[in-house]
């Protein structure tokens, strides 16, 4: 296995035609979730990714095992739990932006621990990704991955601030996880509102532990700060149908150079063609093709 993602995913419940909950009749059911997106691009990228979560013993949880498992995520180690629920959320095209109402309290996902953590990496991934939403859904779920990221072996955590989930504590726990990775993935936006900081390099001297930090600026550039120097590469200009799962897929992009011993210039640039294929894209995921037949200049 060349990755292991853990997360909590959801079904997304999208209005079909592009209308506003309160008004339209028709809606798709599809997976959402930031940390299997992860795994479903990077299986389209020619990896060998799994996904470990808890589920809903129910159909919901029945709908992402099978469209994971069509992309080519392995699921085997995902456990399902008969007492709690899959969780659901709405997404609500406003005309100031697509909004998010989430329906997670008590779901199978946010019931994990750390002894899911020690079973399922048991397996040796060649690395583990997590991200700092899994750390809002629980004590227990927070403890987990703490676990994730404190274990031997390379961890990449994506800070995925996602303010509707915290109360106030967030500052400190996603800095704590950031500082115990191997790799972290930040937008520069996020790093503002979470601790103040200004720009890639203010950044840097405060998640200053990881050896990979990739401090990412929406459409502008994104800027690596890694064991061979800071890499900067400009964002591919792309006309935006939404933005939902494009920082996943710069994720992907970029683990899955990292993963073929890339270097960082192209590493970067396969992070940015990954986001503007999702950018282009009404859902959060796209068809990419294998890695190896990407043109990244
Ligand atoms: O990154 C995309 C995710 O935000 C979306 O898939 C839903 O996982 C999700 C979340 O918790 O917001």
């Amino acid at each position: 296995m060349d990755v292991l993602t853990v997360g909590e995913t959801m079904v997304m419940v999208t209005p079909e035609a592009g209308g506003r909950l309160t008004t339209e009749s028709r809606f798709l059911l599809r997976p959402g979730g930031a940390e299997s997106n992860v795994a479903a691009l990077l299986a389209r990228l020619g990896h060998k990714a799994a996904w470990a979560s808890a589920l809903g013993a129910d159909p919901l949880g029945d709908l992402i095992l099978g469209d994971l498992e069509r992309h080519g995520v392995d699921v085997s180690l995902v456990r399902r739990d008969a007492g709690r629920p899959t969780a659901v959320y709405f997404k609500d095209p406003t005309p100031h932006g697509t909004r998010v109402y989430y329906y997670r309290a008590g779901s199978a996902a946010a019931a994990i621990t750390p002894a899911d953590v020690e079973a399922w990496t048991a397996h040796s991934p060649r690395l583990v990704h997590v991200s700092g939403i899994t750390a809002a859904l629980s004590e227990q779920a927070r403890d987990a991955t703490r676990a994730l990221v404190r274990r031997p072996g390379l961890v990449s955590f994506d800070v995925n601030h996602r303010a509707q989930l915290w109360s106030g504590d967030a500052p400190e726990v996603l800095l704590g996880l950031a500082q115990d990775s191997d790799i972290v993935f930040v937008g520069r936006d996020e790093a503002e509102t979470l601790w103040g900081t200004a720009d890639a390099e203010s950044v840097r001297a405060l998640i200053d532990r990881p050896r990979y930090l990739v401090v990412k600026d929406a459409a502008i550039e994104a800027v690596s700060f890694t064991p061979s120097g800071v890499h900067r590469v400009p964002s591919t200009k792309v006309t935006v149908v939404d933005a939902v799962g494009a920082g996943d897929a710069f994720a992907a992009g970029w683990l899955s150079g990292f993963l073929d011993d890339r270097d960082e210039t192209t590493r970067l640039r396969l992070g940015h063609y990954a986001a503007a294929r999702v950018l282009e894209s009404p859902s959060d995921f796209a068809d990419l093709p294998p890695a190896g037949e990407i043109e990244v200049g």
